[in-house]
């Protein structure tokens, strides 16, 4: 018969897939921290994306990303040929952004403080969806107006592994499991490292099915 999952990993690597770690001088990686609120959360989300669902976006340089996005709150982060910009309205329905529901706020600003960092308060969520082959390559965030405010970023569905870099692009990477219900929170000097996500595995969430949903929180006005 078989045993527990733990059966079939080592020690250190269990350790590695469970615990809480930090990951940077201000970075934290909260395991399963989201779990608790997913139930409350999904029907939420899909409130959010029948308002604003998931588009292809492109990048100034005119490649089309691969992962789809939408945002909530009373920001929204886009890209077009243009540039890279946060908006209040969303640009297909020249709308306002579907609100920022109390219960992803409460999530972002309770693993905000968790993390040490109170007095958080995000006014821009995005919302990024991956099928198995997506990725996202290694790029800073640099349109909020202020960098003092953390990032808290939730993920959901298939794992991924985060890339978590330096201050230079070329500077050595952290790859980082990232699982159903895992929240991050990135802030102070840390705020301004590269970071990426690896293609997405081919797989199946049994909540999710064959995608992964990255919710990040920020305060980008
Ligand atoms: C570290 N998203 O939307 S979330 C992004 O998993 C983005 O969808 C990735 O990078 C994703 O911009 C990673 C994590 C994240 C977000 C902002 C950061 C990590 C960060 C800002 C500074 C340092
Ligand atoms: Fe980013």
């Amino acid at each position: 018969m078989s045993g527990s999952i733990a059966d079939l990993f080592s020690g250190d690597a269990l350790q590695q897939l469970t615990s809480n770690k930090q990951i940077g001088e201000q970075s934290y990686v909260l395991r399963g921290y989201a779990l608790p609120w997913v139930e409350r959360l999904l029907p939420e989300l899909r409130r959010v994306l029948a308002q604003s669902p998931f588009r292809k976006m492109v990048t100034p340089g005119g490649f089309t990303m691969s992962a789809a996005l939408s945002s909530c709150g009373q920001l929204g982060w886009s890209t077009d040929r243009t540039g890279y910009r946060y908006t209040p309205l969303d640009p297909d329905s020249q709308q306002p952004w579907p609100a920022l529901p109390d219960v992803l706020r409460q999530l972002a600003v309770t693993a905000a403080a968790e993390a040490g960092f109170g007095h958080f308060e995000p006014d821009a969520c995005l919302i990024n969806r991956y099928v198995p082959g997506a990725k996202m390559s290694l790029h800073q965030d640099k349109n909020e107006r202020s960098y003092a405010s953390p990032v808290v970023s939730v993920s959901l569905g298939l794992p991924a592994v985060f890339l978590f870099g330096g201050h230079q692009r070329n500077d050595n990477t952290q790859k980082i499991s990232l699982f159903h219900g895992d929240v991050v929170v990135w802030g102070g000097v840390d705020r301004l490292r590269f970071h990426g996500v690896l293609p997405i595995k081919e797989g199946v969430h049994p909540q999710m099915g064959a995608q992964r949903i990255n919710l990040t929180f920020r305060k980008a006005g």
